[in-house]
């Protein structure tokens, strides 16, 4: 049984926790194997102009053309001291098969036991696995507290009147629920019950429905595998700075692997060392190839260079990391686009899954963000991580509501395993504060 990274770190994410990841020899002579470094030479059949040098940002650290990546041990030494960077104590998945992903031919074995047992934290007492819906119940506790107790507090044996419904309206909008949702939860409870004594716990009943009849539509598994042609299935993460895409992309190689698919991860965050090893890391941890460059490399051309190289080994899947931007950022928004581009000048059809990642903490502004992703990149899907530590939950309502994108993964906290297909009901009883 493996021992488990304290459920605090796991919901609220302090992330001291974590276990300096494996850097044996044995795991390095495998990651050297896995590493794919690529030449930053331009692929012959994409037009210059596609392919000329990205432009500094002033987010992040600086790039330096041509420099090389710092030592590894004293960045893993560094990765596993800081609280930005990704999870390291929580490599193993439960095994459990996930109906979520298309079953798979041929590919690479999953991780093996013996791997994942050299990656265990070695210290710490086992703690009980909490169930899915219970660490979902811990994860939303701030966002269906906030609720429960503004519903609790107006619910006193009173009857209901408009100054009720008026506060319960507006503790729905402050979390973030959305006006739309907020008001047709309001009009469904005073259907037939007006000037009657109302209970906290009807109120909550009916908060869990509505916001369930919003989320059901969108909660949508993500489908992946194998194109017909032989191709793997293209995956760009994309987001604002620090929305969780690497962590994410390292949380689904671990399912996908488990999976029996064969992954390749791209580093196509070519703006810092840090965020290249940081990928590199995740690829040694779930046995995924990474294809890198050189930090300050142009990301459209690994991209595509990722995509010949992922083809050519026969993998089920790519997925590719790009660089935290902000909506608002042009010519941040213009690289985007021409990754994206690119991509396609290699196969028309991907990339065949462009997920958008929404840190949960960031309240409205994640509306904007939708928009404006789904404009330049053609959102096919969400994610949407740090829904632990935020009274903020209900945005997810809000977002479905008012976009209808498909939700594939919710997460609640920096361990592997706390990303799991988005499941509308559970979410539904979890932010009302039911008990499942
Ligand atoms: N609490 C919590 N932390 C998370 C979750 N998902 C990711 N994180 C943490 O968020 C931080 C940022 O995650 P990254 O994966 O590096 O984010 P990113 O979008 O790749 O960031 P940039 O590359 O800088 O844009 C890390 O400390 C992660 O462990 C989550 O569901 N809950
Ligand atoms: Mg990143």
């Amino acid at each position: 049984m493996s021992k488990k990274p304290g459920l605090f770190s796991r919901l609220f994410g302090s992330g001291k926790e974590a276990a300096e990841p494996d850097s044996s020899d044995a795991a390095q002579t495998e990651s050297e194997q896995n590493e794919i470094v690529l030449q930053d030479d331009v692929p012959d059949d994409v037009p210059d102009d596609m392919i000329e040098e990205r432009s500094d940002h002033d987010e992040g650290d600086q790039v330096v053309e041509g420099e090389p990546l710092e030592d590894r041990d004293d960045l893993l030494e560094e990765m596993a001291e800081t609280t930005e960077e990704a999870d390291l104590s929580d490599p193993v998945s439960d095994g459990s098969e996930d109906e979520s992903f298309e079953p798979v031919e041929e590919g690479d074995e999953p991780v093996s036991p013996d791997k994942e047992a050299a990656l265990e934290p070695v210290s710490g007492e086992p703690e009980k696995k909490l169930s899915w819906f219970e660490r979902l119940k811990r994860g939303l506790a701030r966002s269906s507290g906030a609720l429960g107790e503004g519903i609790a507090s107006i619910f006193t044996k009173r009857k209901l009147d408009d100054d009720i419904l008026q506060d319960l309206e507006d503790i729905l909008i402050q979390a973030d629920l959305g006006v739309e949702t907020a008001m047709t939860i309001t009009e469904r409870l005073a259907d037939g019950r007006y000037n009657k004594e109302v209970s906290g716990e009807e109120v909550q009943n009916i908060l869990a429905d509505e916001v369930n009849a919003v989320l059901e539509p969108v909660a949508t598994p993500l489908k992946v595998g194998k194109r017909e042609d032989g191709s793997p299935h293209v995956i760009l993460m994309i987001g604002v700075n620090g929305a969780g895409k690497t962590t994410t992309i390292g949380k689904l190689a671990q399912k996908f692997r488990s999976n029996g698919q064969s992954v390749m991860l791209a580093a196509g965050d070519t703006f810092r060392a840090a965020a290249i090893d940081q990928l590199k890391v995740w690829g040694e941890r779930t046995g995924c190839p990474v294809v890198a460059r050189d930090v300050g490399s142009d990301a459209a051309g690994l991209a595509f260079d990722a995509m010949s190289e992922a083809k050519e080994q026969g993998c089920d899947l790519l997925m590719i990391d790009t660089a935290g931007r902000l909506q608002n950022r042009t010519e941040l928004m213009d690289e985007l686009e021409k990754i994206v581009r690119v991509i396609k000048k290699h196969d028309e059809s991907a990339p065949h899954s462009v997920l958008l990642v929404l840190d949960a903490t960031t309240g409205q502004n994640a509306l904007n963000q939708v928009e404006i992703f789904s404009k330049i990149a053609g959102v096919t899907g969400l994610v949407m991580t740090k829904l632990d530590g935020t009274a903020r939950g209900g945005i997810l309502v809000a977002i479905s509501a008012k976009h209808q994108l498909p939700v594939h993964f919710i997460g609640v906290g920096e361990g592997v395993d706390d990303l799991e297909p988005f499941q509308s009901q559970d979410f539904a009883r979890a932010i009302a504060g039911l008990a499942n």
